[in-house]
């Protein structure tokens, strides 16, 4: 299988986040991408298919406070990691903001992901791996995996937030859709991709199916709950499948044949899968009870379902583990 990454996207390395209402060290580190490098190899640098494909995902405005947010902070005389404190929930009156900490705040969905100086580029050519790893499939790979890094699915349109910038499934499904193709995405991450399910709660037209901690317990907290099916033309197009805390794979896999039966009713000819590793056992901050085998028989069921497919990577914060997690994934596909 190819694998797309480039190593601009090691830039990206705040120093600490708001954890439990402490500083801790941030959790989504450079050093993940080289785990999964040492393990399944670097594979290809992306082309560079330029912001059109971004666009198409999140607004103008968005992606030009990204892109200068950490001057900003710079400018106002900060030091370090840009990391906002005031979040208005009601944030759409076309206020001309011009403090960084205000610019944050309407940008941002919380404290977990501050922005640093080299964000922007991990970002860019992070969402490029995901369109490489996409055409690649478009033009006749059965499967491609882009180890995107940072991860994508919990920003949406017009915010970042759980480590997320650009939304790389979302960027991925829209240029396959653009290409002809019937789009479904599979999330397996351990949190709920809250911003891969705004970007398509409307959009009867492409299937979000996600796997993951119950939110009464879990961040997102605010989405993946079961009652959330799509709304309008996208009603009965969002599955929310949460599972409790301490789910092992025998409680898992019903849940993701659930999942697979929805995508094939579906009728989709091509699946953009959110893959995180964070569902494994030892993982740091999530609690479900995958081990690394668990992965190979996972990638395999997905595998089953007959799609071409690109896999774009999400969170999973056990380093150690990381490789072996997704090399056994993708071993699923072979
Ligand atoms: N104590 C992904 O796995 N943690 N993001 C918030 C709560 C945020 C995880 C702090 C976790 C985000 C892509
Ligand atoms: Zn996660």
């Amino acid at each position: 299988m190819k694998v797309f990454h480039d190593p601009r996207q090691r830039d990206h390395a705040p120093v600490r986040e708001l954890h439990n209402g402490e500083w801790t060290p941030f959790a989504e580190v450079p050093e993940r991408l080289d785990a999964i490098v040492a393990a399944i190899g670097a594979g290809e640098l992306p082309d560079d298919r330029g912001m059109d494909p971004i666009l198409a995902v999140h607004n103008p405005g968005y992606l030009a406070f990204l892109q200068t947010a950490h001057d900003d902070w710079l400018a106002a005389g900060r030091t370090g990691d840009a990391i906002g404190y005031s979040f208005p929930v009601v944030r759409r009156r076309p206020l001309a903001l011009k403090r960084v900490d205000a610019r944050i705040g309407a940008y941002a969905m919380d404290a977990s992901s501050p922005i640093a100086a080299g964000t922007w580029q991990s970002a860019y050519w992070g969402a490029q791996a995901a369109l490489a790893a996409t055409h690649a499939v478009l033009g006749g790979d059965r499967s491609a995996f882009a180890l995107c890094r940072p991860p994508g699915h919990h920003c949406g349109r017009d915010y970042l937030g759980g480590y997320c910038f650009l939304n790389n499934a979302a960027i991925a499904a829209r240029a396959a859709e653009a290409a002809g193709h019937r789009v479904a995405i599979l999330d397996v991450d351990y949190h709920h991709g809250n911003g891969t399910q705004d970007l398509f709660y409307e959009d009867g037209g492409v299937l979000f199916a996600s796997i993951h901690a119950d939110p009464r317990t879990d961040y997102p907290f605010f989405w993946g709950h079961a009652d959330e099916r799509g709304a309008g033309e996208g009603e009965g197009a969002t599955l929310n499948l949460p599972l409790p805390r301490g789910t092992g794979w025998a409680d898992y896999a019903p849940a993701l044949g659930t999942a697979l039966r929805a995508i094939a009713d579906f009728g989709a000819t091509i699946l953009v899968v959110s893959y995180g590793a964070d569902t494994f056992a030892g993982d740091p901050i999530s609690q479900f009870r995958i081990e690394t085998a668990d992965y190979t028989a996972m990638g395999a069921a997905i595998a089953g379902l007959g799609l071409l497919t690109a896999i774009v990577m999400e969170g999973g914060y056990a380093v150690d583990a990381l490789g072996a997690n997704v090399a056994a994934f993708l071993e699923g596909f072979a």
